[in-house]
């Protein structure tokens, strides 16, 4: 069994989507927690230290401490695969139908999901929205 983390993010909240895109993980995964937060500056720095000195991350780390936003810890086989096929690619307009993104997502940055790339990308973010479990 694998844990992953999902977060529905700012732009999704907004649009009032949580309970579908949660519906449709809830479908494929064991739902293991569900926390929602708004990340500070610092916090979504942090998070997306590995993206520091792109062009697109200070408005990446500005989008996603502008609100709330809801982590979702999911398990699974094979879940971190799983949960990135069902997220779609990055471009939402890209993203093949019946992917999260293709459905929810608008652009590059308002793409309505995040989702861990791997086992090493998950133990470092689920603390950011489950700091008292293992990951
Ligand atoms: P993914 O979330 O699909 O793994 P990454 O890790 O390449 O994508 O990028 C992390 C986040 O940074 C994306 N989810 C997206 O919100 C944002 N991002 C990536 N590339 C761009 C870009 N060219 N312009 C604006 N935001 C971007």
């Amino acid at each position: 069994m694998q844990r992953t983390l999902l977060i529905i993010k700012p732009d999704a909240v907004k649009e009032k989507v949580i309970g579908k895109i949660i519906s449709i993980v809830e479908k494929e995964f064991t739902i293991r927690g569900i926390c929602m937060k708004t990340l500070t500056v610092e916090e979504a720095r942090r998070f997306y230290k590995v993206h520091e000195g792109k062009e697109f991350y200070e408005g990446l780390v500005q989008f996603m401490s502008s609100g709330p936003s809801v982590g979702v810890l999911l398990e699974g086989e094979n879940a971190i695969h799983k949960l990135r096929e069902l997220v779609g690619s990055t471009d939402p307009k890209k993203a093949k139908p019946g992917t999260i993104r293709n459905m929810f997502g608008t652009t590059v940055r308002y793409n309505a999901v995040h989702a861990s790339d791997s086992p090493e990308s998950a133990r470092y973010e689920i603390p950011f929205y489950f700091p008292e479990r293992e990951a």
